[in-house]
Order: C-alpha cells, then structure tokens, then sequence
C-alpha cells in the first residue's frame, strides 16, 4: 500500500516537473508529456542530422542560436544520428502551411514539418525547451507537440523614418519575429520625417529626403532641436541583405512606399511633386541646415502635413519609377502603399485637381484619393503584385484588389471584409506598440495605454462577421511608430513582452487563450528575454487592466 502511494507520488512529480519545465510561447495546438517524465540532454557531442537541403536555413538557425546563447553548435551529421542527435524533415502527409510535430525521446529529438517552414517553427520551440539560464548540458524533458498556426499573416511593423534603425537592428528586430513564429515584417520606409530606400533613378530622394534638420524630441517646432543633419537611408544593397536574412526566417519583408499623404521627405527633395512646387514648408524658417536647398523641409516635428503629392502625371511617373526599383527589391506578393491621413486641404485649393475631378467626374477629394490610389494599384497589379493600404482607402471608394490594414480601430476592416477584400487588422486599441504599457506612463510616448494583459485579450475576427466574412482576415499585425522611439534600447521595451502576447493570439488555437495559463508562462518567457539581453516592458502594468 505504502509502496503504491510512493510510487504515485514519485509519478507526479515526474509529471509535475515535467510540465514544469513546458513553457512554450506561443502555446502549441497539442502537448503529450510522458507520465514517466525524464529528459535528454543537449551537449556538445549532440549531432544534427538534416534529412533535405531545404532545411538547412533552419539548422543554421538553431545552431547560430546555441552557439550565441550556450556557446556551443551541434555537429552535423550525414543521414543517421547515433541516439543523441537532432533530427529535421519534412513529413510529406502533413496539410496545414506551417505545420510541425516535435518529439523528445529517448531516441533523440524529431522535427517533422509539413513543409520547411513547419521544421523552422518546430526548432524555434526547440529553443524554448532549452533551459533559460546558460548552464553545462541543456536538459530538454520528454514530450510531443503537434502544432500548426491559425492565421496566415502574423505581422510586426517597424517604423524607420521618424528615426533610423541601422541594417543590424532591423536583423535583430526579425530574429525577435522569427521567435515568436511570426511571418511578415512591414518596413515602413518612407514618412515626413524621411525616406530611408535608395531609389536610382531619383538620388536626392535620400541624399536630401533621408535627412532632417535635428533630432525631433518634442510636438513643437524646435523642441530639442540641435540643428544637426539627422537620419540615415538603407542603399538597396542593404534592402537586399535584410530581404535574404528575412526569408531564411520565413519572414516576408512588406515595404511601405506612402502615398499620396505623409510625402514631405520627398517633397523636399523634388518640390514639383506639389501642387505647389513654390510655396515653403519650411518652420520655423531659421533651423535649415546647408543640405536642404528647396523651399520644402523634411519635417522636424511629428504630426500630419498638408503638403502631399499632387495628383499629376509628374507625379505618376515618379510614383511607377520608384514602384519599378523598389519591385526586385521584396519577393512579397504585397507591397503596401500607405494611404493614411492624407489632408484634402491641398488638392481643395489646386485649379490643377479641381479641374481633373470635373473631367473624370469625382465628387470630391476623397475620390480624388480614391482615384490615386485605384492607378497606382492598376500599375502594381500589373507587375503582378497585390497592394495593401489603411484604411482610409475604404473612403472614396475601395481599389478592386486592394488589401486593408485596418488602424482606427476594427471597423474598416470590418467594412472591407463585408465588401469581400482581405484584412489585417492592426487596430491601435489593441496593437499599437507604441503606447505605454504601464500607468503612470514611465516614459515619454505617443500616449495610449496597452497592456500586455489587453493584447493577448484581442480577437482579430470581429463577431460583427459571419463565417465567411471572418475567412477575410488574413490575421493581425502590431505597430511600431517611432516618434518617441529613438533607440533600439527603446524598440525592444515597448515590444517585449507585447510582442509575446500577439504571437499566441495570431498562431494558438482561440479555444486555449487563457491569461491565468498564459501568465507563468510568460514569466519563464522574461527569463528568456534576460539570456537574449534585451530590455522589455512589464507584466505588472500599475493601475490599468
Ligand atoms: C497614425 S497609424 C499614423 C502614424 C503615426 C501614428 C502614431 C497610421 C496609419 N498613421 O503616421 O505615427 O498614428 O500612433
């Protein structure tokens, strides 16, 4: 009797530590752990065995990893391991697109994708079973998951023109996406406050847009302003190298080239694409640096400008220009075109645009934009691609193809779905990465307050929805916009432990969200973020929920 009850109670802390010891974020569909627990450990004499060579980007991955983290790699193998080896391939009868099983034995460790993007996903759970502190041999306990996304487009944006990331940030920034199982970066590269991709045919793009007069730190004109040329641009050859490091990831790279608003850095570099290439944007008119030769200015404030590109064939073909360069660039089927808070003010008083609206019969400036942006979708369909755009393209009627990222909150994405278009919802009450996370707010930020708590409470399908309609939500994305941003330092702490939360509303099954199960393990998860060294945010988030 006394004999039972040991062995019961031997049973379940085997069961329990194992258990323990499951942290994964984000939660995977199905998780077995063995009654009998135990353990295989990871070591220097562990072998790798990569069974097609499609899957090589991801044993480089993993051993990148264990050599960065643990300071060893694993040693390669030709076909057959020998008990303690690593195993990657592909499972020829899996359906779902980035599905994966992952099986610790006592045989060794099985990574079984549907396809490589499936093995990729299976090695970063891998990771996550590795102890968070650096220690000598790495126990990894005894289990099965079987495990595959729920959304398709799992999106993280980064804003680089209120402030310039370098190339080897922007790699760090995807490697935190490539953890969390995410699988789109929108790189918004153009803004007032700059334009941060080389662009051949139109040098001064970044010669003169890619630099500002002064570090903006505050609304008002001059705040913080040390008349300094601020910025920095990427050369294509840079675009190129981010591209690559992305896909070995399964990352796509989504470029945001704004349109017709937010087009003060390129104003400043060719004022004709105004509508009026003469008058001077420039305030306060003392704090111009030598470079900036027009009477247009990259903006030294944040804010929305009235400036924008004036709806002419000039500027059409500037437009097709820079769409044809930045084209071979990104191998994404999207490119995203902006669309957002473009001011009519402009367009109203411009004989030029009121003339065109008469002649193609548009009632107002929102068609106008309507109009703008329908030519420019016709020209990048034509070179076979699909544009994306917030919301604000819903206004004046939607172009035929276009894809809506729906930011003010869910209801343009909501209206989109119902006119059968496809959606990501990015809605800044719950995605916006920019807000504080804790109140009292403790340090300087857009405003807004998002808990990691209100994250991982989001939904991306609206019940405003049916079924059908709910099938137009590609998924969801978190903004980064960089105003009061400046720093990688900065990047990381408004993302973590955000960035956590999103990945487990955007690839677990709806049916396993639970804060109360979430909770511990993102606890274990910040012990991780503590190995990778990077600064994160707060679980505990003061007087809010
Ligand atoms: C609105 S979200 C913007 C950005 C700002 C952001 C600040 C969107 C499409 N446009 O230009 O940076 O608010 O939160």
């Amino acid at each position: 009797m006394y004999r039972k009850l040991t062995i019961l109670i031997v049973l379940c802390i085997c069961c329990y530590s194992a258990t323990a010891q499951i942290n994964l974020i984000p939660k995977p569909s199905k998780v077995t752990i063995p009654a009998t627990g135990g353990s295989l450990t990871l070591n220097e004499g562990t072998q790798l065995v990569v069974k097609s060579p499609v899957l090589q980007n991801s044993a480089d991955f993993l051993n990148d990893y264990l050599i960065q983290f643990y300071g060893f790699p694993l040693k390669s193998r030709g076909a057959k391991g020998n008990g303690n080896t690593v195993y990657l391939s592909l499972n020829k009868s899996g359906k779902e697109a980035g599905g994966y099983t992952l099986r610790v034995e006592k045989a060794g460790i099985y990574i079984e994708g549907n396809d490589a993007e499936g093995v990729f996903y299976g090695v970063q759970s891998l990771i996550q079973l590795l102890p968070s502190e650096k220690t000598s041999g790495l126990k990894i306990p005894y289990v099965s998951i079987s495990d595959a996304p729920r959304f398709a487009y799992r999106g993280m944006h980064l804003d680089v023109a209120r402030h310039f990331f370098p190339v080897s940030f922007v790699k760090k920034y995807i490697d935190y996406l490539a953890l969390h199982k995410m699988n789109y970066f929108h790189w918004h590269l153009t803004d007032d406050q700059g334009w941060r991709i080389e662009i051949k045919k139109y040098p001064k793009l970044t010669q003169v847009g890619g630099y500002r007069n002064g570090t903006v730190i505050g609304h008002f004109p001059g705040t913080g302003n040390d008349n300094k040329r601020y910025g920095g641009y990427y050369t294509q050859e840079e675009v190129k190298d981010v591209v690559r490091y992305a896909s070995k990831r399964y990352i796509t790279v989504v470029p945001e080239i704004e349109m017709p608003g937010h087009a003060s850095a390129a104003i400043a570099a060719y004022p004709e694409l105004s509508c009026f290439p003469e008058e001077s944007t420039k305030f306060p008119p003392k704090t111009v640096w030598s470079g900036d030769t027009t009477g247009k200015q990259v903006q030294q404030t944040w804010g929305v400008f009235e400036d924008v590109f004036a709806p002419t064939e000039k500027t059409f073909s500037f437009l097709q220009d820079v769409i044809d360069e930045v084209i071979p660039l990104f191998p994404s089927k999207y490119i995203h075109i902006g669309g957002d808070e473009c001011p009519k003010d402009n367009w109203k008083r411009s004989a030029f645009c009121q003339q065109l609206m008469k002649e193609k019969g548009l009632k107002d400036e929102h068609e106008l934009q309507s109009y703008f942006i329908q030519r420019m979708e016709k020209y990048i369909n034509g070179k076979g691609k699909t544009i994306i755009g917030w919301d604000e393209i819903l206004e004046g009627g939607l172009a035929p193809n276009a894809i809506v990222m729906s930011w003010r909150g869910e209801e343009g994405g909501i209206a989109a779905a119902k006119q059968n278009h496809k959606v990501i919802m990015t809605p800044g009450s719950h995605v916006y990465f920019d807000h504080s996370q804790v109140k009292p707010d403790d340090s300087l930020t857009i405003g807004g307050y998002t808990t990691v708590r209100k994250v991982y409470s989001y939904e991306p399908v609206p019940k405003e929805l049916n079924e059908a309609q709910g099938k137009y939500v590609m998924g969801a994305q978190a903004n980064v916009w960089t105003e009061y941003i400046k720093y990688p330092s900065k990047v990381q702490y408004q993302i973590f432990p955000r960035i956590s939360a999103l990945s487990e509303v955007l690839w677990s099954p709806k049916q396993s969200r639970d804060w109360t199960d979430f909770e511990p393990r993102l606890r274990e998860q910040i012990k991780r973020y503590d190995l990778w060294k990077v600064h994160y945010g707060t679980i505990d988030h003061g007087q809010g929920t």
